[in-house]
């Protein structure tokens, strides 16, 4: 099937690319635009061309696949024949249109966008800039101000926004095709205009801030100074410099470890969506537990559109669950991420676990303890309907252990959501020994309408994420017991590009949970095995993280400061297990870090908890804060 296809109808042309799934802009697309525009040159008769794309987007890019290789026609060679027509091209957009899909309709002469587009520059994202004149006409439409917060930041915006700024022309009320036909088009070629606004920005705060919210990514600080070049320079001089800079940053290290992760998350959880078995309604979905995570669970879903019954022990804890609900919406409604608070009232709450027989799905939360929940199961077991779907959300409980509590165990399986359950995008989706493909398909349909994305790891303690995570906040004790400090370990993360480090990380979410896990398996553990004390010594002193005012750090003066206690209580304990204490470079903890959580990350797959490599980069990204543009712990094993 050719990509793309052209119809001429009363001295217009209308231009048509049918590319699935997205119209991405690969080769063969851009030599049929090319093509076309060559033939449409030479017809006289025609005076418009209109533009636009089958399926359900408006071009979402160049080619991913073709990135680092690009291969002729290229695309801004393609879009300067279209921008230099003598003829108006009118780009009738839907759905998606980013990176080239946008560079592409900028080339056109007028823009008309279907109610709902987005639009945007994710270059950034992928650890590129916009390589086909983007930076320079982007800010000839918009404000300089609004062209850096979309190429740097990569998000997309609404159509609205988008008329709003000048980045198209026109939002259409009924039929896209016949209104792009009547569009109006400019005189002026849009690189004879001037930037917009330029004047008005500090380049140099702006890098500032870039620099310090990017940690350590390059691209959102080239496609900065491509911005620039675009304000200082001559179009034609700065798109050769944006040509440049993307040319160089499509080889780079980050652009692979992007794209990687890319692909990575696209991948994950595709056994759950190959699945032939029907999946569970989402439309009702009841809830067991209304703490934090039952709380983000219930308004996770609730954004999502369903029905929720929560349930808890008494009618007051559902009263408080009711309320934590409330306020999680309401604090998504002010960031702008629920449209309006009607939402609530589809929760309904209540302490009669008959109120879930209704419910295809149940996803139980309750309190972190094997028999608690075994008593829930046993529960849920005399209710629900024999088709029902029974999930747990236990962070490292044995899900085949509770499974066995059901007179079906095939339709038990682990829902592993991490806090806040409503924002955080990873679902670590655990397939017992039992689980049968009813389960399975609907953990997927849960998360793709979650929007989340879901991986799957086997049973075993702590799953994927937690069981590396655990692996190397072990071994981070064991360096505080050869010679760091907390603060250096935290410091070398961040400066690797974490969003926090693991001791910032543990005083944020508390040393509790951990330390009576570590109490459980205390029974269990050999006695020839190396075991640190100092986080059990801060929790017996009280320091239980942020919540107690101390934990890793002093929280006195409201920010975190290393605290003599926790040197003293380290020190104490390097004697204790008699170690000679030792410098350690920043350089020195990264590699041990990341070479523990390669070495689990083996153990895991060999044990088949990961069906991927690529699963565990997931994980780590979504789930743990790995820098992105690294590409996860295993991507840098090679
Ligand atoms: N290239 C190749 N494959 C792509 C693709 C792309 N740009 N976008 C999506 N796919 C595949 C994806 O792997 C999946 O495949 C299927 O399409 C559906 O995607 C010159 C250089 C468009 C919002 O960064 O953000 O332009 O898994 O599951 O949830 O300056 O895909 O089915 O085999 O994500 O509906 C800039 C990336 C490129 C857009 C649709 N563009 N894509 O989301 O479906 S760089 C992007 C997306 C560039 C220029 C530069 C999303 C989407 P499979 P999906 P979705």
């Amino acid at each position: 099937m050719q990509p793309v296809s052209l119809t001429i109808s009363e001295g217009i042309a209308h231009l048509r690319i049918d590319n699935p799934p997205v119209n991405a802009l690969n080769q063969p697309l851009r030599a049929g635009l090319r093509d076309a525009a060559l033939r449409i040159a030479g017809m006289p008769d025609v005076q418009k061309v209109v533009l636009s794309c089958a399926g359900r987007t408006f071009v979402a890019g160049a080619d991913i696949r073709e990135l680092g290789a690009p291969l002729e026609p290229y695309l801004p060679d393609v879009l300067d024949l279209i921008a230099g027509s003598s003829v108006p091209w009118i780009a009738a957009l839907h759905g998606t249109v980013l990176g080239g899909g946008l560079e592409l309709a900028m080339a056109c002469h007028a823009r008309i966008a279907a109610p709902g587009t987005r639009l945007g520059l994710p270059e950034v994202s992928l650890g590129i800039i916009p390589g086909s004149g983007g930076t320079v006409r982007l800010p000839r439409l918009v404000p300089m101000s609004d062209a850096i917060a979309m190429v740097t930041g990569g998000k997309p915006v609404s159509a609205e926004a988008a008329l709003a700024m000048g980045l198209i022309d026109r939002i259409a009320s009924g039929d896209l095709q016949a209104e792009a036909q009547d569009m109006p088009a400019p005189a002026a070629p849009l690189l004879d205009r001037p930037v917009r606004e330029a004047g008005a920005i500090d380049w140099h705060a702006q890098e500032q801030t870039l620099r310090r919210k990017s940690r350590g990514a390059e691209a959102p600080l080239e496609a900065l100074a491509a911005l620039r070049d675009s304000a200082e320079l001559p179009a034609r001089d700065a798109m050769a410099r944006e040509r440049e800079r993307f040319l160089r940053l499509s080889v780079s290290d980050q652009s692979r470890a992007l794209r990687h992760v890319f692909f990575a998350e696209r991948d994950a959880g595709r056994s759950l969506r190959d699945i032939e078995a029907a999946p569970a309604d989402l439309a009702r979905v009841g809830v067991i537990g209304g703490g934090t995570m039952g709380a983000g669970i219930a308004a996770a879903l609730l954004i999502a559109g369903s029905s929720v019954r929560l349930i808890e022990r008494d009618a007051q804890a559902a009263d408080m669950a009711q309320t934590r609900v409330a306020d999680l919406l309401a604090a998504s409604h002010k960031r702008g991420l629920l449209r309006d608070l009607s939402a609530l009232e589809r929760l309904t709450t209540g302490s009669d676990y008959a109120a879930l027989a209704d419910c295809p799905l149940v996803i139980e939360a309750v309190f972190e303890d094997m028999e608690v929940k075994r008593q829930v199961f046993t529960r849920l077991d005399a209710v629900m309907p024999a088709d029902a779907v029974l999930a747990t959300n236990t962070s490292y409980l044995d899900v085949d252990t509770l499974a066995l509590t059901t007179r079906d165990p095939s339709r038990v399986l682990g829902l592993h959501f991490f806090s806040p359950a409503h924002v955080m995008k990873l679902l670590e989706v655990v397939r017992g020994a039992h689980t049968g493909p009813r389960a399975l398909a609907t953990a997927g349909a849960l998360a793709r309408h979650l929007r989340k994305t879901a991986v799957v790891a086997g049973v075993c303690d702590g799953f994927i994420g937690n069981r590396i995570m655990n692996a190397y906040r072990t071994d981070c004790e064991f360096m505080l017991e050869e010679g760091a400090l907390p603060e250096q370990i935290d410091r070398a993360m961040e400066g690797f590009g974490f969003a926090m480090g693991i001791y910032a990380v543990q005083d944020m979410s508390g040393l509790d949970i951990a330390w009576a896990a570590r109490k459980a398996r205390a029974a269990t553990r050999p006695a020839d095995e190396r075991y640190a004390h100092i986080a059990d010594r801060l929790c017996e002193a009280g320091r239980l993280g942020r919540k107690a005012g101390r934990g890793w750090y002093d929280y006195a003066t409201g920010t975190a400061q290393p605290d003599p206690q926790v040197a003293q209580i380290i020190a104490e304990e390097s004697a204790r297990a008699g170690r000679t204490r030792r410098e350690f470079s920043d350089a020195q903890i990264m590699d041990r870090i990341l070479s523990v959580m390669q070495a689990e990350g083996r153990t895991i797959l060999a044990e088949g908890v990961a069906d991927s490599a690529e699963d565990i980069d997931v994980v780590m990204v979504t789930g743990y804060g790995f820098p992105r543009h690294k590409g996860g712990p295993m991507f840098l094993a090679g």
